[in-house]
């Protein structure tokens, strides 16, 4: 039953780092798949891939690489989509074998909010098409229908750190961006969300546990045995619930 009296109406999850760890297990390997398969002299390692997420959006992170790597032969556009589009082929293939799981907690997170009569978003700049796949292999494609508004990155005009996603989520939603909070993984998303003027929850990884948040509602280590990364935090709460996210984002709003 919905809590009246919280100011939280919906929350708006990022998918990236956020709902599943598809960068350290899909993202990343798929790239590497589709590389060979062209032949192509490019091997992502993981620290490498680590830095290569401060651009966000397959297509771009592969432009925005061939850039600074001169020595490799261009790419056009048209073989940078296609590319990608492979890319995509493998990383759903990872997904469908039940290699990405969510992150712990992530089901009972989104469980408990619809049992408060809390809406779900998401915003994401990664495709619809992986988003779909996700659910399926994860909670089942009725999960789906637990999101009123989804929106992936190549449905706007620019993708994070732009507001763009969040923006749309927030206008099928039809609510303001105080009534929502985002659940982020990383600095782009942050930034996105904040730049929406939505309060913003971080659930660090291997990945973004170096970053910045400054003005977080809280950051976190994850949904499950949770830590709070910026504050004390002397017990781990066992499961994430929305009423955690309530307390804090009270506290953000009075500090
Ligand atoms: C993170 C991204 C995406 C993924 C790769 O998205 O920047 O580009 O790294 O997915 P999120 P695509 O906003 O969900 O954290 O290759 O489909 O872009
Ligand atoms: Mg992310």
């Amino acid at each position: 039953m919905r809590n009246e009296r919280s100011p939280i109406r919906a929350l708006i999850f990022d998918v990236d780092g956020t709902l599943a760890e598809t960068e350290a297990h899909g993202h990343r390997i798929a790239f590497n798949r589709a590389f060979a398969v062209w032949k192509l002299p490019v091997v992502w390692g993981v620290r490498e891939y680590g830095e290569l997420l401060d651009v966000t959006g397959g297509k771009e992170r592969i432009r925005s690489y061939w850039h600074s790597h001169p020595e490799l032969r261009a790419l056009s556009d048209d073989e940078i989509a296609a590319l990608h589009q492979l890319k995509t082929q493998f990383f759903l293939e990872l997904l469908n074998q039940g290699k990405i799981p969510l992150r712990p907690g992530v089901e009972l997170l989104l469980r408990d909010a619809r049992d408060r009569g809390v809406r779900l978003g998401i915003a994401t700049t990664t495709t619809r098409a992986n988003i779909i796949a996700l659910f399926t292999a994860t909670m089942g494609t009725d999960a789906l229908n637990w999101f009123e508004a989804i929106v992936a990155g190549d449905e706007v005009a620019r993708k994070k750190p732009a507001p763009d996603v969040y923006k749309k989520v927030l206008h099928l939603l039809g609510l303001d961006p105080v009534q929502c909070v985002a659940v982020e993984d990383s600095e782009p998303g942050f930034r996105a969300a904040q730049a929406a003027g939505i309060p913003t929850l971080v659930a660090i990884n291997q990945y973004t546990y170096h970053g910045s948040y400054p003005r977080a509602v809280c950051v976190i280590d994850g949904f499950q045995s949770t830590n709070i990364v910026q504050g004390l935090n002397l017990q781990p709460i066992p499961q994430l619930q929305v009423e955690h996210i309530e307390q804090w984002y009270a506290q953000a709003l009075h500090s």
